[in-house]
């Protein structure tokens, strides 16, 4: 008797679709998972300073990592639920000190010594984020666009220094480190000059990516605004997009977070292919705002997904997450998001590309339409459960009793 599986592949296979091949694509497809989902963007610092730069978490669910082991602990949890190939990607706040303190811009490889190990030990690569956030140095809401020089020095300073962490994680690991730098700077309400302070981080960005690197891959992430910045951001996406263009081996990162709540990025993904050849991206699900929920398997995910995929563009698409609900379980919100992400991109290598691209070429609206949305209700369902399975990860929902074991016998301890 066929399988589920077996059934659902033959459906595929009338529209020329291979199933096969799609989960062989997707399994070699990394994601990179970010550390700052487990801990509320908390980082180990210790520091007392609050989560700042115009972005929250919101929830107060119990069980939050409270240092590296929890965190990585946590992690380990996750990963064995997740499919396919993945990437960790850290924030430069989760330094793991041993001795002497050194500040955001004294950074030192060293101080990512247990990540590497836990990296090492488990394959996977490791993608890097200066923080300029949550710091005392952070002055009027500025870092790289600071007027104060000494202020936009200590960040250029953290830039450099961060770089070369992402270049130590590169020659360890033997895989690029994706090195993401995004400030919070901007206004809370209408600037008096919206020129200079972006010539400033121009400077800025200058210094921090004079030294050539292997193995690092540069890139700046734009906003829109932020809570307490709403009037103007300095980085923004034409600033960022005009960086990139003309500063070969940038890259400008995409957050679908980061836009106007009705602009979506999947768009604006191949009228970047015709220009760059790498595109970094940061996954979320915006409510309204840059609210940073957990990426579900909604429209907008798929259609990002079939633009990596049906422009041919898996090697070129870095695609990290970036969501950080802190009212539900952790290390789920980690599971759910990732599968989703996942989720999409096998739905995506599940269309039939050539026929629908075909439709539109020849003008058939009415065929492509049609078929478009009787392809919504193929046994997608089928084939993702097989891929799972295959990747030895539950594929339905019973990975989540692990999550409640978990809760109960691990966080249920932290307080
Ligand atoms: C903020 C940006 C940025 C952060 C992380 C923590 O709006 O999206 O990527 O979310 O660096
Ligand atoms: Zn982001």
């Amino acid at each position: 008797m066929a399988t589920r599986f077996q059934e659902a592949a033959q459906r595929y296979a009338r529209l020329n679709v291979d199933a096969e091949l799609a989960m062989k694509k997707l399994s070699t497809f990394p994601i990179s998972i970010h550390c700052w989902q487990g801990d509320d963007v908390t980082g180990f610092e210790n520091s007392g300073e609050a989560l700042s730069g115009g972005i929250q978490t919101t929830g107060n669910y119990p069980g939050k990592a409270r240092n590296f082991q929890e965190l990585t602990a946590d992690f380990d949890l996750a990963l064995s639920l997740i499919p396919g190939m993945k990437r960790i990607n850290l924030h430069a706040s989760y330094s793991v000190q041993q001795g002497a303190f050194h500040d955001r811009d004294a950074l030192t490889p060293e101080d990512f010594a247990p990540w590497v190990e836990y990296a090492k030990a488990r394959g996977l690569g490791i993608d890097f984020n200066p923080t300029f956030f949550s710091h005392p140095m952070v002055k009027d809401g500025l870092t790289l666009s600071s007027p104060d020089e000494q202020v936009r020095a200590f960040w250029v300073r953290h830039g450099i220094a961060c770089r070369r962490i992402a270049a130590h994680f590169a020659r360890e690991l033997h895989t690029h480190c994706l090195c993401n730098v995004w400030i919070p700077d901007g206004l809370k309400d209408v600037p008096a000059d919206r020129l200079t302070p972006r010539l400033l981080l121009r400077d800025s960005l200058d210094q921090i990516f004079a030294e050539k690197l292997p193995g690092v891959i540069d890139c700046v992430e734009s906003k829109v605004f932020g809570i307490g910045v709403e009037a103007y951001t300095v980085g923004s996406s034409e600033f960022y997009m005009g960086y990139a263009a003309t500063h070969p081996g940038v890259y400008d990162l995409m957050d679908n977070g980061h836009y106007h709540p009705t602009e979506t990025i999947s768009d604006k993904l191949p009228a970047m292919l015709c220009f760059f050849d790498k595109i970094p991206l940061h996954v979320t699900r915006p409510m309204r705002w840059d609210s940073d929920h957990v990426v579900r398997f909604d429209d907008e995910i798929r259609e990002i997904a079939t633009e990596i995929v049906r422009n041919d563009a898996m090697d070129k698409v870095l695609c990290g997450l970036d969501y950080f609900d802190a009212s539900i379980n952790r290390v789920a919100a980690w599971v759910i998001g990732t599968r989703n992400m996942q989720k999409a991109l096998l739905y995506a290598l599940t269309q039939p590309h050539e026929t629908l691209k075909k439709l539109q070429q020849e003008g058939d609206f009415t065929r492509l339409l049609m078929l478009q949305e009787e392809c919504k209700t193929l046994p997608f369902g089928d084939i993702w459960e097989a891929y799972c399975e295959r990747m030895g990860v539950p594929g339905d929902d019973s990975w989540y009793r692990q999550i409640l074991d978990y809760e109960s016998t691990v966080l249920k301890e932290r307080t």
